[in-house]
């Protein structure tokens, strides 16, 4: 096998976000882009050099040919081995899984997520270390580091293999393995839950409807959903993968989801519906009639996992991102477990996990997961709802509801202002930054803010410092404003809005969730000046 090393310099900007690094496919698709990066994770981490990955993505456009092109690079660099989802798929849970189980040195997951795909599109790469989890801060800043200094990468004159074809294959000295993408993960799943339970919630007449978005949780979803667990056959909705996600954005939210939602909000709605992204580590929960945000979602599990028989021991501890929601801290104060409050992203979760000390994560964005894997995990929170409601045989309503009348309700609800031209961003969020010594004790409508910061996280188990991840201004009133610009978008700026209203236990639950947060809202929006520096005062996309 002939190996050529490509001279080449260095590309700006390939510098990861919150997960991975993400640009329109046709950047991706440019000459060198893709390679540049690949080389850059490879000389970050000492090399490939007689080691073994794992490799697979959400099956979006360009996802076969960048798996092509990195089995190429992998072989050219020296790599063992590599181990592919059949087709080029798997899911970043089953991916995480596969990483641990088979004790490699990491996984590179091609997926841009929630973002649309498509040649006009997005794609992404992210490489996973081989605790399963998304590389933490000092590895992406060693890869970035590596992207500004590149002279070469190397490629191996090979053919094309079969992405389809079980089984082993070679490239030059390179062994790569294609396995089934959803086998290993659907037998993890069945040792966490109890799955004769669930069966025969399904027989008693329960009914679900799941909507994989034309992405990759279609496959997995059948398997377990259907097969394994009965559902009817048609319970799984848009469950063929498509290179471009059936012309949406898979992104599992109400807005994206609408077709769910009508489902679920129907008259002759199913008991429990949910979604999955794109690359199906996140999840949306749906009863009959029921939205459940996100942070409530992890509350509840928090309260209920026992009923599991993998969580049926008690819970370390649960963590959740900076922004989501206080509901699992009041879980864990109750539980007498650790809480944890991290910055936005995955990666964060890594050690608190690895250390023992948090069994349950989630984010606001609709990512749950737990220590099973090192990354959220849409299907799981589906499974563990699932347990939760055969053992309980209460609506997911009455679930909720019994829930706030112990905890009181945390209203919540994410603004998301799109496509901000990044310098306007950049001002807004420096102005915030300046006005945060002052704004305490000032009052803005109905509102008066009692504290405010800009959020720093030092990781309790190596003592790592990250700064600058989102501003924080506490209310008199109970509330909570959040400002954080989105990492993981490709086009101009996202400001994210997080709104938050605590109603305690005895309090009404049953507000309109964005009335409930409009004083909140509005106190937000005259604080960051929104208007004046960006002509906006409506969200694109409230969730
Ligand atoms: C968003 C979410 C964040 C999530 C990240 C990756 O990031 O807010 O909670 O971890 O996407 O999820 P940002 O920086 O745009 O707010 V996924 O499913 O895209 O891997
Ligand atoms: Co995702």
């Amino acid at each position: 096998m002939n190996i050529n090393t490509v001279s080449t310099q260095p590309i700006d900007g390939q510098k990861p976000g919150t997960s991975g690094l993400r640009k329109k496919t046709r950047i991706f698709m440019e000459p060198g882009y893709l390679e540049n990066f690949v080389q850059s994770i490879f000389n970050a981490i000492g090399g490939a050099e007689g080691k073994t990955f794992v490799v697979g993505g959400d099956g979006r456009f360009f996802n076969a040919q960048a798996i092509q092109i990195i089995i190429k690079m992998a072989a050219a660099n020296g790599a063992k081995r590599l181990i592919l989802g059949q087709g080029g798929l798997l899911s970043t849970p089953a991916a995480s899984h596969l990483i641990r189980l088979n004790k490699t040195d990491g996984g590179l997951i091609l997926s841009a997520s929630h973002n649309p795909g498509g040649i006009d599109e997005d794609f992404g790469l992210k490489f996973n270390v081989p605790n399963g989890g998304p590389a933490p801060e000092s590895i992406t800043d060693a890869i970035f580091q590596q992207t500004k200094e590149l002279t070469s990468y190397k490629v191996a004159d090979a053919d094309d293999l079969d992405l389809d074809a079980l089984g082993q294959q070679s490239a030059g000295d390179m062994t790569v393995e294609i396995v089934d993408s959803v086998a290993d993960y659907r037998k993890l799943m069945k040792s966490l839950f109890n799955f004769d339970a669930i069966r025969q919630l399904f027989e008693s007449g329960f009914r679900i409807r799941f909507d994989a978005m034309h992405a990759v949780t279609g496959p997995y979803a059948h398997a377990i959903l259907e097969k394994d667990l009965g559902a009817p056959d048609g319970s799984v909705m848009n469950g063929v993968p498509s290179e471009n996600f059936g012309g949406g954005h898979p992104d599992p939210n109400p807005v994206w989801a609408h077709e769910l939602m009508d489902i679920m909000m129907g008259d002759d709605a199913p008991d429990f519906g949910a979604a999955s992204d794109g690359d199906g580590d996140r999840n949306m929960i749906v009863g009959r009639g029921t939205y459940v945000t996100p942070s409530d979602s992890l509350a509840v599990l928090t309260a209920n996992a026992f009923l599991a028989p993998g969580y049926a021991k008690g819970l370390a501890g649960v963590a959740r991102s900076m922004p989501t929601s206080a509901a699992s801290d009041r879980v864990a104060e109750k539980l007498e477990i650790e809480c944890f409050e991290t910055p936005t992203g995955w990666k964060f979760f890594g050690n608190l996990l690895d250390a023992g000390r948090a069994t349950l994560c989630g984010e606001e964005s609709a990512g749950t997961g737990s220590n099973h894997v090192r990354e959220k995990d849409g299907l799981w929170a589906v499974l563990l709802w699932l347990n939760i409601l055969a053992v309980r045989r209460e609506s997911v309503a009455e679930i909720l509801a019994h829930h706030w009348s112990i905890y009181g309700r945390d209203y919540y609800s994410r603004h998301d202002f799109e496509n901000i031209p990044t310098e306007q961003a950049n001002t807004l969020m420096t102005g915030l930054r300046d006005a945060l010594p002052d704004l305490p004790g000032q009052t803005f409508g109905s509102e008066t803010v009692a504290s405010c910061d800009e959020f720093s996280y030092s990781d309790p188990v190596d003592g790592s410092v990250s700064h600058n991840q989102g501003i924080r201004v506490y209310f008199e009133s109970g509330g909570r404003a959040v400002f954080r610009l989105s990492g993981t978008g490709t086009q101009g700026a996202t400001l994210r809005l997080y709104l938050e209203q605590f109603e305690p236990a005895d309090g009404d639950h049953l507000k309109d969730p964005q009335e409930a947060l409009v004083g909140v809202q509005q106190a937000a929006l005259v604080i960051c000046d929104l208007q004046n520096l960006t002509g906006r005062s409506e969200p694109d996309v409230k969730t």
